[in-house]
């Protein structure tokens, strides 16, 4: 239905439907992708010619899911490290310093470890996936990224069987974060969970890419996580460290307002935040005389996910 995972596609079956996705961007995207040292694959026998490069007609079926300008949704986000504003992070962010880049993974594993970025990216090939996105503060998008299954990369770690829950770290970085420097708001640095199966989930991904370009340090460079059936504030940046747990991390949001932000904060019309509806979104991008759209729940994605939450009471979790 909505969500299309992009799967080793045949060259064949690519057409060129999209006009966002120009030609230029993808050589400005190989360009940077090799200056940062970042080796992006598609999957593909062919690796000249770039999964990201177009996207199948297929992928338009049931629901017109229409692709939110980048310029959208790179100008306008949430970075509370950077600032509590929206328009301030996309400058900010570019002080980050995202090479070289790792990620420690541990806990409840056979194999602990700390891998380099390079090295995840190659062994895991990158896949296009056009999501839906919806923040909990009732905006939403529809973004084009490129990444891997999280679950993928958990297995490579080997996950004992007393592995629960997920616990993903954002970077510490407090020379280019003004709030962490300032120790603003949130305990830093940023921390989020899920649960075991939610992680394995294969709509879980972790993104190093959007557009078709390496990842915006603004979205979240080089790694992010993105979990399209739940508010936004799930989708963690800048990952640094993912441990397997016994018992459900506390995550950043949830310990700063336990009655607004849920662990579990999966994406439903039917129960309001405390201090607003979850009803209906604003379009990122959208013009000023574009009506609401109606939320839906699990943000769409009900039909893959419902049945992780099968026992539970949908009207009282958050
Ligand atoms: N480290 C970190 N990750 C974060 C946030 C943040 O402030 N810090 N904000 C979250 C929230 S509330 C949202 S809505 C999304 C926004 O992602 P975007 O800027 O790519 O749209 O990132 C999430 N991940
Ligand atoms: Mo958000």
């Amino acid at each position: 239905m909505i969500i299309k995972t992009i799967k080793n596609i045949p060259g064949s079956e690519i057409t060129d439907p999209l006009v966002f996705q120009q030609r230029r961007t993808l050589i400005k995207a190989m360009a940077a992708m090799m200056l940062t040292g970042t080796s992006i694959r598609t999957g593909r026998a062919d690796s000249s010619k770039p999964i990201w490069s177009a996207v199948p007609k297929s992928r338009l079926s049931a629901h017109e899911l229409e692709v939110t300008p980048a310029d959208a949704t790179e100008n306008y986000n949430n970075y509370y490290e950077f600032a509590f504003n929206k328009e301030d992070p996309s400058s900010l962010a570019q002080s980050l310093r995202i090479d070289p880049w790792s990620v420690e993974i541990g806990g409840e594993v056979e194999k602990p470890g700390t891998y380099q970025l390079e090295d995840i990216l190659s062994q895991h090939p990158l896949q296009e996936y056009i999501y839906r996105f919806r923040c909990v503060e009732a905006w939403s998008m529809v973004v084009p990224w490129v990444g891997f299954s999280l679950g993928d990369l958990l297995k490579t770690a080997k996950p004992l069987s007393s592995a629960k829950f997920v616990k993903l770290t954002s970077v510490h970085q407090p020379d280019s974060m003004p709030k962490q420097r300032n120790n603003a708001m949130l305990d830093w640095p940023y921390v989020e969970g899920l649960r075991i199966d939610e992680a394995m989930h294969p709509l879980t991904i972790l993104a190093a890419g959007m557009y078709g370009n390496i990842l915006p340090k603004q979205n979240g460079a080089p790694l992010r996580l993105v979990v399209p059936w739940k508010y936004g504030f799930k989708s963690i940046k800048a990952v640094v460290k993912i441990e397997l747990l016994k018992r459900p991390p506390i995550s950043s949001w949830n310990k700063f307002a336990p009655n607004e932000y849920g662990f579990y904060a999966n994406v439903n019309p039917d129960v309001p935040h405390p201090r607003w509806s979850q009803n209906s979104e604003r379009l990122l991008g959208s013009g000023f005389f574009t009506p609401r759209r109606q939320t839906e729940l699990f943000n769409g994605y009900g039909e893959q996910v419902a049945h992780l939450y099968r026992d539970m009471d949908l009207r009282h979790f958050f």
